[in-house]
């Protein structure tokens, strides 16, 4: 996970064009001649890893100043001091409060949750992570099959719904949407403690319909939380996904899935730094223990050591 980025730090395993942290044997400070050439280099590593250009730069740039006043002592690892330069860089960079979803959801119920994405993200499987994790604390879920575009899909949900033995609340395909999320919150309003999971058809910018729909059905069943399921593999389509679904229906936060798959890493320095927005869980795998809390330190430590 993340080898790519990893290694585009110059931290961990060296490979040609890592970063030529002996650049610096000179001592931090002495050269700023070396500097230039360091924060040069990293700047297109992390290009390459997928860290958008604005973001790249912006992390140069500090780099290069936190570092310009700083001497290594005698006896001081420079390895050391660069990835403590990198951390504090990105931590000033990203660092944005997580807000605990099961806590927020304590405080109301039924608590609503909508899943928005484009096609293939992860809605279905992250909803359905949701609802197990959910079920565990001792809430009583209901899915709601809000995709009634793509064949296959209300099948696909029951499914899970089955398998978890979670309550399901579902209509025919090709049926309204939004009266499938009103239904399902109507069904919960009669537990306590009680969690909705909308599941929405994917969509690309290109179909207003179905963007139409989407704000729809936020309309109606007026969630609590919007999470844009985003897959790790779009790189750095994914700030643009990220962008059209807020302006769309203002999303709060993020669920980054196939981070498994994701040798390079970098998507989330950008969507953090360039969105401001929380990253609520990872996806990692397609099982439905494979989805964790995601935080900065645990990202972080992924990338430095
Ligand atoms: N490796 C891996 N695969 C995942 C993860 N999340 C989802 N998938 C897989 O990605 C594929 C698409 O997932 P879905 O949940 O169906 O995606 P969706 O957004 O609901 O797709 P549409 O309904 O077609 O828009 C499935 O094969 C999932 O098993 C993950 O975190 N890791
Ligand atoms: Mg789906």
């Amino acid at each position: 996970m993340f080898d790519k980025l990893k290694e585009k730090l110059g931290i961990g395993k060296r490979q040609d064009g890592a970063i030529p942290s002996d650049s610096l044997t000179s001592g931090i400070g002495k050269s700023l001649g070396d500097f230039k050439d360091y924060t040069e280099d990293l700047k297109i590593s992390l290009l390459e890893a997928d860290v958008s250009l604005p973001v790249s730069e912006k992390i140069g740039k500090e780099m290069y100043e936190r570092l310009s006043g700083k001497r290594i002592r005698f006896g001081e690892d420079r390895d050391r001091v660069l990835k403590e330069a990198v951390r504090m860089t990105i931590k000033d960079l990203t660092s944005i409060e997580i807000p605990d979803i099961t806590r927020e959801a304590e405080r109301k119920s039924p608590f609503i949750i909508m899943l928005v994405g484009m096609n293939g993200t992860g809605k279905t499987t992250s909803a359905a992570k949701l609802a197990e994790s959910f079920k565990d604390k001792g809430f009583y879920v209901v899915l709601a099959a809000s995709d009634t575009f793509r064949a296959g899909a209300i099948e696909q949900l029951s499914l899970h719904s089955e398998k978890l033995g979670v309550k399901i609340i579902k209509h025919q395909t090709g049926g309204d949407p939004a009266a499938v999320a009103f239904d399902a919150i109507k069904h919960a309003s009669k537990f306590m403690r009680a969690v909705v999971i909308i599941d929405t058809a994917g969509r690309m910018q290109t179909n207003k319909n179905l963007l139409e729909e989407m704000k729809k059905i936020q309309r109606i069943a007026k969630p609590d939380m919007v999470i844009l399921t985003l897959d790790a593999l779009s790189g750095n389509d994914a700030i643009n996904q990220a962008r059209m679904f807020d302006e769309a229906v203002k999303v709060d936060g993020y669920i980054l899935t196939k981070i498994d798959a994701d040798a390079k890493g970098g998507s989330i320095l950008t969507l953090l730094a360039e969105t401001k927005k929380p990253i609520y869980y990872v996806g990692t795998g397609q099982n439905y223990g494979d989805m964790i809390n995601f935080s900065l330190d645990w990202y972080l430590d992924k990338l430095l050591t």
